[in-house]
């Protein structure tokens, strides 16, 4: 009998979004129920698995799953926290779901150097990828481990600092809070227990050849919209991935036209963010070619 890859994947959330698209783009759909949490793909020998992304790293680690699908930040807190009897490794880096974990401070709090850090309390989800930082840097503070909502704790004095996810930037900006170190850059990336056999890495090799192309048509896209002249700054920090936006003058001389090339997949919440900001007709459009 020919093997068969098992693959843990985020069931709900931001890496379940790209991965399905992904999926799709190489010629793999899957099409799961809400409480389907199995999938075996027909046109090439991967199972899949749904769970939460913080059990991908375990389940890959103990040999339950062969690859897994996650953050890297999620990736690195679980290797740090199961040390010894940690069995898995980095296969590809997908170059998708990028964002970094920073260290965030109130606003009105002085920053001069990482010294300054001495004595504070920081609010995480990654207590040991912090801890690991704060020991490099001989800085003494404590961690208190938050769940979520993680940027609520200095107003609520739960802790001086956070570390936390950072994309845009613009969840800081409404806690008042600023970014004053990145601890971690992250993406997605694949991961493999690290002993599955010459077959397994064969298909898992395959399976990345459709990957890579599919990222990266599919990560592409061509974004307009109309953003009042006062919020240009903000609006283009949130675009995902963009670099150096087109800008068009309109009729309407408090408006302009942004048109930018997008290479992280736009979603809902950050169309939700340009709208609130003020952006209106926003259309994010597919591109068929592009020579960079
Ligand atoms: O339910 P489950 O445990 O499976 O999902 P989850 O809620 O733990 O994870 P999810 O779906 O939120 O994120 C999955 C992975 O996506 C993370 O581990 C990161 O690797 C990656 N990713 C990319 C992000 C973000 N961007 C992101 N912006 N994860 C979280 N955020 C959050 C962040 O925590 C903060 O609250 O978004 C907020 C900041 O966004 P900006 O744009 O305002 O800066
Ligand atoms: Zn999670």
């Amino acid at each position: 009998m020919t093997e068969r890859i098992r693959i843990a994947l985020q069931k709900k959330g931001r890496l379940q979004q790209s991965c399905e698209q992904i999926f799709k783009n190489c010629g793999l759909s899957y099409n799961v129920g809400e409480r389907q949490l199995y999938y075996s793909i027909s046109e090439m020998p991967i199972d899949l698995l749904f769970v939460r992304d913080d059990d991908i790293p375990s389940l890959v680690s103990q040999g339950t799953c062969d690859f897994g699908i996650v953050g890297l930040n999620t990736f690195e807190e679980e290797k740090y926290e199961n040390k010894d009897n940690f069995n898995a490794s980095i296969f590809a880096h997908l170059g998708i779901s990028k964002c970094r974990l920073s260290v965030a401070i109130p606003e009105a709090m002085n920053f001069g150097s990482l010294s300054d850090l001495n004595g504070l309390t920081i609010a995480t989800t990654y207590p040991n990828i912090v801890k690991n930082f704060l020991k490099q840097n001989n800085i003494k503070a404590s961690t208190v481990l938050m769940n979520g909502s993680v940027e609520i704790s200095p107003s609520l004095k739960l802790a001086d600092i956070i570390a936390d996810i950072v994309s845009s930037g613009a969840t800081l900006k409404q806690n008042n809070l600023k970014e004053i170190i990145t601890i971690l850059e992250s993406e997605a990336v694949l991961i493999n227990n690290n002993n599955i056999n010459g077959e397994k890495r064969d298909i898992a090799n395959r399976l990345m050849v459709r990957m890579n192309s599919a990222i990266s048509v599919t990560s592409k896209k061509y974004v307009v919209l109309n953003a009042p002249k006062d919020k240009v700054d903000e609006i283009v920090k949130i675009l995902p991935g963009s670099e150096s936006p087109s800008m068009l003058p309109l009729a309407n001389k408090d408006m302009i036209s942004i048109h930018a090339i997008c290479t992280e997949t736009m979603f809902w919440d950050v169309m939700e963010k340009l709208k609130r900001l003020g952006a209106s007709s926003i259309a994010v459009l597919p591109i068929e070619k592009m020579l960079d």
